[in-house]
C-alpha cells in the first residue's frame, strides 16, 4: 500500500482527539518495591479443567503480545505432575554415568561458570494439533498458545559435560526433572555439546517456578518436552533411556500404524495474531497485520501473507531482531476494503522449509479421531474476516 493512502485512510478513521491538556493534574501513586502491570491490563493464560490437579497445560494469550518476548507471567505451562517447590540453596545438578567422574553442581557453582544469554522459543509438540483435528478453538491463544519466547540465561551444557568428562561410549545424555513424574528425556550427545543451555534465568530474573525454578534445560528448536524443568540429573549413556515421554508419548503415529520416534525439531510455523479470532475490526481502512513465525531449524527467512483467501501472497516485513530459533515478528500494512475475506500467513525458514497447507499434511499423515489431533502439526492458519469486521477461526 502506498504511504499516502495509508495515512489518508488512517486520518479518515481516527476519532477526534480529546484535549489532553485540559485533564486535571494530580499527584501520582508512590514507588513500589516490586512492580505490577496496570490494573487496566487483563491478559491471562488460559486453561481448561484437567482431570488431576497439576497436570495439563495453560496457554499464552498470543493475540495480546507484541514483539518476540513473552512476559514471564504469561509463558505457557505444561506439566505432568505439578510445580514442585524447590529450594535453590539446596538444589544440586548431578552429572554422572559415562562421565570421567560424577559431579554435583550447586546453583552457586553454576553461577561461577561462563554464562550465555539467548532468545529462543519453546513450543509444545502438541501446539496447534487441534487444527489438524479440525477443532482449534476460536482464538490464537487456544489454537497456538503452547509456544512462548524468552531470553534464557545459564551455562552451556557442553561446559558441564567437559568438566565432568565424557567417555568414548557416551552417545546420549538423559536429563531428569525433580518433579514427582521424574520427567526425563534423552538427548543425542551431538546436540548436548552444541547449543543446549542449562538455564537459571529467564527474561532477566530467576526462572519462574512454573518454568522450572531453579534450573531447566533449554534445547533450542526442539519440542518442548525435551526442555526438562526442575533439572536435577544428567546421565551420560550409550543409548536413549526410552523413558515414557519418548516411547509411549511424544512419538508420531503414521497412517500405516508405524510411529516416528525422536522427531525433535519443531517445523517452520506462523500465525497471524492481529487481527485474529475474537477481534473486531473497527472499520474499513488501514490495519497493520502482525504475527509471529518461528522454526526449530534456524532463522525465519520470509513470511508471505494473503488477504484474499490464498489467491495472492505478499511478502511481510520481518521486524528485527530476526534470531536463530526464536519467535520472529512479521507485519504487513493492510487496507481493508470492508469485504468478507480470509487472511493467512506462510513462513519459510533459512533451510528452505515452507509451511504446508492443512490439506498437504492430512494427505501425508491422515486424520484420526481425538480432540487434540497430532503432535508436530505446522499447517497454514487462516482467519475469517466478515464484512462486519468480526474475526473468527476457520
Ligand atoms: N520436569 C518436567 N519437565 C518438563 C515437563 C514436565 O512435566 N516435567 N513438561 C514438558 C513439556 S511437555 C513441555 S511442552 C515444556 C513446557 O515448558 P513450560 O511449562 O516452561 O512452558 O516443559 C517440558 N519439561
Ligand atoms: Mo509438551
Amino acid at each position: 500500500m502506498k504511504r499516502r493512502s495509508v495515512l489518508a485512510s488512517l486520518a479518515a478513521s481516527a476519532a477526534g482527539g480529546r484535549a489532553a491538556a485540559q485533564e486535571a493534574r494530580q499527584l501520582g501513586a508512590g514507588r513500589r518495591a516490586y512492580g505490577g502491570r496496570s490494573p487496566e491490563v487483563h491478559a491471562t493464560r488460559f486453561f481448561g479443567d484437567s482431570p488431576t490437579p497439576g497436570t495439563g497445560a495453560s496457554r499464552t494469550p498470543l493475540q495480546d503480545t507484541v514483539g518476540v518476548i513473552t512476559p514471564s507471567s504469561l509463558h505457557f505451562e505444561r506439566h505432568h505432575s505439578g510445580v514442585p517447590r524447590i529450594e535453590a540453596a539446596r538444589h544440586e545438578l548431578l552429572v554422572h554415568g559415562l562421565a570421567g567422574r560424577s559431579v554435583a553442581f550447586s546453583m552457586e557453582d553454576l553461577r561461577r561458570l561462563p554464562s550465555v544469554s539467548r532468545v529462543h522459543f519453546i513450543e509444545c509438540a502438541g501446539n496447534s494439533g487441534r487444527e489438524h483435528a479440525g477443532n482449534p478453538g476460536e482464538t490464537a491463544q487456544k489454537s497456538h498458545g503452547l509456544v512462548s519466547g524468552s531470553e534464557w540465561t545459564g551455562v552451556r551444557l557442553s561446559t558441564l559435560l567437559r568438566i565432568a568428562g565424557v567417555q568414548g561410549q557416551a552417545q546420549w545424555v538423559v536429563a531428569e526433572g525433580a518433579d514427582a513424574a521424574r520427567h526425563s528425556r534423552s538427548i543425542p550427545i551431538a546436540k548436548a555439546m552444541d547449543d543446549v543451555i542449562v538455564a537459571y534465568a529467564q527474561n532477566g530474573e530467576p526462572v519462574r517456578p512454573e518454568q522450572g525454578y531453579p534450573l531447566r534445560l533449554v534445547v533450542p528448536g526442539w519440542e518442548g518436552n525435551v526442555h526438562v524443568k526442575w533439572l536435577h540429573r544428567l546421565q551420560l549413556t550409550a543409548g536413549p533411556a526410552m523413558s515414557r515421554d519418548e516411547a509411549a508419548s511424544y512419538t508420531d503415529l503414521m497412517p500405516d500404524g508405524r510411529a516416528w520416534q525422536f522427531s525433535f525439531e519443531m517445523d517452520v510455523k506462523s500465525v497471524i495474531l492481529r487481527p485474529s479470532g475474537g477481534h473486531a475490526l473497527s472499520g474499513p481502512g488501514f490495519h497493520e497485520i502482525s504475527g509471529i513465525a518461528w522454526s526449530g531449524r534456524g532463522r525465519v527467512k520470509r513470511v508471505d501473507v494473503s488477504v484474499d483467501g490464498g489467491r495472492t501472497w505478499q511478502p511481510a516485513a520481518l521486524q528485527p531482531p530476526v534470531l536463530d530459533r526464536s519467535l520472529t515478528r512479521f507485519t504487513l500494512p493492510w487496507a481493508w476494503d470492508g469485504r468478507d475475506t480470509w487472511i493467512m500467513s506462510r513462513a519459510t525458514d533459512e533451510t528452505g522449509d515452507e509451511q504446508p497447507t492443512r490439506d498437504r499434511i492430512v494427505a501425508m499423515r491422515g486424520t484420526r479421531p481425538g480432540p487434540d489431533g497430532f503432535n508436530h502439526y505446522n499447517g497454514i492458519k487462516a482467519w475469517h474476516v466478515t464484512s462486519g469486521g468480526q474475526v473468527t477461526h476457520v
